[in-house]
């Protein structure tokens, strides 16, 4: 044990250093752990092993929108152990998961009619990739092999998130594996256009021209799928341009290419709306969900496709297996539960009502920060939004660091990734918990000048 956890976090004797922690600064998080380790979590808050309260702002990890510890989903999930636990996910079905299914069709824009089920963001997006490869030789069009993603872009880890990805440290060190015949269009970020906007930027629709320029580069026939998260929420909550993503649509329909919107942020209430298809306006092919579907609650994801993509796949003996891909996990009775009871919740409380409600008031809020200390850039849209800071000299990340390590102190665990404070909010959090988060912001900017 090291030093810090032989002496224990407030009295919490545990060892540190055999867990290695999913992007995390290991080293420094081992030495560091004041106000880090989590105790409990009720509602909107979290509280840490030595009793501190701290907001939780951007819900879990943009997954618990509805609160923590909610009791209607706790019930579902305890219920749900006594009566089914686990039932095998291939050849065999559980009434549920189809009944799942069929709400989460109901929600989904008109003609996106059948889900298939994963655990997480990186195992739906690489789930929709194989659907768009397949999908394709199934038609007879077996030249249509490439995919195109988009620079900044995050669709989780695996082989096939990380190839049509754009985040350079996490593709950077696997060039060999990474899959072929991938071309990314340029992210829409630019502060010299669009620094301080409100919701949607009015400049950028053109860049989705750049698919028209790959169309012309590749040629169509041989496109399976453009990948784009509706919002980038990674990369810093970058909005769409105004009129972009219908452009995507456009050229995409004109070229028999998929379009496959990364909703595992944006889905389930985050932008306002069921989708950010919907908040948006433009109906994808395939979304990828994951997170808020069941609250963060019990892992979860799935990809909802078009009904003649899923008719595609129904040939040959009625007999064999169609579609050769599945998780043991697909379709967890326990996460299917926990999913009901969180779509029981957006129904009778009406939950993307309020996070339209909630907008204006985090925009309000989150825009205030202008003009403070190295404050650079700030966006948001529905229930999500990011601050850039003017990161110190030669240290890339450490200002966003210390503005962390500020904001725990007044009780605000925010996200930073790079130079960038990224916030989502819970979707129970009241005008009140909105403002002062952003006033602890303010003063953590000031003091990690
Ligand atoms: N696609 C998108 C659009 C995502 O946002 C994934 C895929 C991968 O999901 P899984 O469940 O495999 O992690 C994501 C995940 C952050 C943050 O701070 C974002 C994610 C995960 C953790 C942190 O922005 N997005
Ligand atoms: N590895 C081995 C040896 C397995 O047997 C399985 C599933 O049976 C897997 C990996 C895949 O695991 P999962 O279905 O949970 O993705």
């Amino acid at each position: 044990m090291n030093e810090m956890t032989a002496r224990g976090v407030a009295g919490v004797a545990v060892d540190l250093e055999p867990y290695w922690m999913p992007f995390s600064h290991n080293r420094y998080f081992k030495r560091h752990p004041e106000r880090r380790l989590i105790a409990r979590a009720e509602g909107a808050y979290y509280w840490t092993v030595e009793g501190e309260r701290l907001f939780d702002c951007l819900s879990g990890l943009w997954c618990v929108g509805h609160g923590h510890a909610h009791p209607r989903i706790g019930a579902a999930i305890e219920r749900q152990f006594r009566t089914v636990d686990y039932s095998p996910a291939f050849q065999m079905g559980y009434p549920e998961t189809f009944r799942l299914a069929a709400r989460i069709a109901a929600l989904a824009p008109p003609g996106l009619d059948h889900v298939f089920f994963v655990n997480s963001g990186s195992e739906a997006v690489d789930t929709a990739l194989k659907i768009a490869l397949a999908y394709h030789r199934m038609k007879g069009e077996a030249s249509r092999i490439r995919l195109i993603g988009r620079e900044r872009g995050y669709h989780g880890v695996g082989f096939g998130g990380i190839s049509v990805g754009g985040m350079v440290a996490n593709r950077k060190l696997y060039p060999a594996a990474q899959l072929a015949g991938v071309d990314h269009l340029p992210h829409t970020h630019n502060p010299a256009q669009m620094a301080f906007s409100r919701g949607m930027p009015k400049w950028g629709a053109h860049l989705a021209d750049e698919l028209a320029r790959l169309v012309a580069l590749h040629d169509a026939s041989t496109i399976a799928a453009v990948i784009v998260e509706p919002m980038q929420g990674s990369a810093g909550v970058i909005v769409p341009p105004v009129g972009y993503l219908e452009r995507l649509r456009e050229l995409c329909t004109r070229h028999g290419i998929l379009l496959v919107f990364d909703e595992v942020i944006t889905g389930f209430g985050r932008m306002g709306a069921a989708f950010g298809a919907e908040r948006f306006g433009v109906v994808p092919d395939m979304i990828t969900f994951a997170k808020t579907v069941n609250n963060g609650a019990i892992p979860l994801g799935g990809v909802i496709v078009r009904k003649d993509i899923y008719q595609a796949f129904m040939t040959g003996p009625a007999h064999a297996v169609e579609f050769f891909h599945g998780y043991t996990y697909s379709g967890h009775p326990m996460a299917v539960a926990a999913a009901h009871a969180t779509l029981d919740l957006v129904e009778e409380e009406g939950t993307f009502a309020r996070v339209r409600e909630l907008e204006p008031v985090l925009e309000d809020a989150i825009h205030s920060l202008k003009g403070e200390p190295g404050v650079l850039d700030i966006r948001n849209c529905g229930l999500a939004a990011a601050v850039d800071l003017e990161p110190i000299a030669g240290e890339p990340g450490l200002r966003a660091l210390k503005v962390f390590e500020h904001a725990l102190r007044r009780g605000q665990l925010v996200r930073f990734t790079g130079d960038t404070i990224a916030v989502g909010p819970p979707f129970v959090s009241t005008p009140h918990e909105l403002a002062k988060m952003a006033d602890d912001l303010r003063a953590a900017i000031r003091a990690a000048r």
